[in-house]
């Protein structure tokens, strides 16, 4: 470890490293030196395969960011640094595998389920403030990191597979799982209709809204969306949508007490009025009209990956227990449910 830290161009002396349990999918580790702090990053190069393409990526968002928030007067908000390698490459790759550095916030924090309206009303502003500061990057210039990520015809279809290879799915310990999604198939695709048909614009959306990715400040100000490892062409509603599912239920994604797992109004309203608020007059009138359902979309696209990657015996995300990816997905289904719901009120 020290060997790869040394690689990159950090001030001072290493003091240690220590690992951070967070992010469902990398290796994320806090390097401490003499005279500050990094954040250090295996890659998962199974699931993140044009490392080069990505990095090249998030060089371009962190270049651009600081400038755009200057030139729309947006004071309140920072971009990751990307730290390079003495080099001057984005990464290292050796036989251990990829490696990154950024800065390391540590005037500020990550949630993973907000405490209180205020923290939802300032985060989302940052999602909305980072919409609109990359209005004018062209998406086609991004690589696409990972193809048809929220594809609802492409989630389907590895759910089938994966279906296709159980042997008796009415015994199946998520057989009512897999009943709900021709469903709830039906009610959400005319959001991934929005896409398939370019009835929006394409944007550069961030792709991985969830509340623990923007950082707020110690007075909860949203001051800074971290990884941009999804930021790529996309459709308002993903980012919007994720917010939601990862805020407006006052519980996290993997509760399994479904008692629990509903969409709070006021927490869905302080969500849409802070990402419009950031966001400004970006957003045109079919965008508006499909953000409720957007919410329901994404929980089910999350619900249907969780299921997926649970009756493939757990190969994509991590996982604290046997039956977690199923509790992620049951948790999530019910979300999706319950905001279609409310959706009428919600609209
Ligand atoms: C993964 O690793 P993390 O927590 O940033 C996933 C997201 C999911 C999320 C669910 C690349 O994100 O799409 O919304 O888990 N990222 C990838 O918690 O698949
Ligand atoms: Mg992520």
């Amino acid at each position: 470890m020290i060997e790869i830290i040394d690689q990159f161009s950090v001030q001072g002396a290493i003091k240690s490293y220590e690992r951070l349990e967070r992010g469902h999918i990398n290796d994320t580790f806090k390097v401490v030196t003499t005279d500050q702090e990094y954040l250090f990053q295996k890659i998962n190069h199974k699931i993140f395969k044009d490392v080069s393409g990505m990095m090249r990526n998030i060089q371009r968002i962190t270049d651009h960011l600081p400038a755009a928030y200057d030139r729309l007067g947006i004071t309140s908000q920072e971009a990751l640094q990307l730290i390079k390698t003495h080099r001057l490459e984005n990464y290292v790759h050796d036989e251990e595998g990829y490696f990154r550095m950024f800065d390391f916030k540590s005037h500020l924090k990550s949630l993973d389920v907000p405490e209180s309206e205020e923290q939802i009303f300032e985060g989302a502003k940052s999602y909305g403030f980072f919409l609109r500061a990359l209005n004018d990057f062209n998406p086609s210039d991004l690589s696409v990191t990972l193809a048809d990520f929220h594809n609802l015809d492409y989630r389907i279809r590895n759910f089938k597979e994966a279906k296709a290879k159980i042997k008796n799915v009415k015994s199946h310990s998520a057989a009512d799982q897999i009943a709900m999604v021709t469903l709830l198939t039906q009610q959400l695709l005319p959001v991934w209709n929005l896409d398939a048909l370019s009835l929006v614009r394409k944007r550069v959306t961030h792709n991985d809204t969830k509340f623990n990715n923007v950082l707020l400040n110690q007075l909860n100000k949203g001051c800074c969306v971290i990884d941009l490892d999804t930021v790529m062409p996309g459709i308002v509603h993903y980012d919007f949508g994720d917010g939601i599912r990862s805020t407006a239920c006052t519980v996290a994604e993997d509760e399994s007490d479904l008692q629990w797992v509903s969409l709070d109004r006021n927490r869905f309203f302080a969500f849409k009025e802070g990402y419009l608020e950031g966001a400004k007059d970006e957003l045109d009138a079919t965008e508006i009209q499909f953000l409720p359902l957007s919410g329901a979309y994404m929980a089910f696209i999350m619900g249907l990956r969780f299921l997926t990657d649970y009756m493939e015996d757990n190969t994509y995300y991590k996982i604290d227990h046997p039956n977690h990816n199923l509790d992620r997905c049951k948790n999530q289904f019910k979300l999706s449910q319950d905001i279609l719901h409310q959706l009428n009120d919600l609209k």
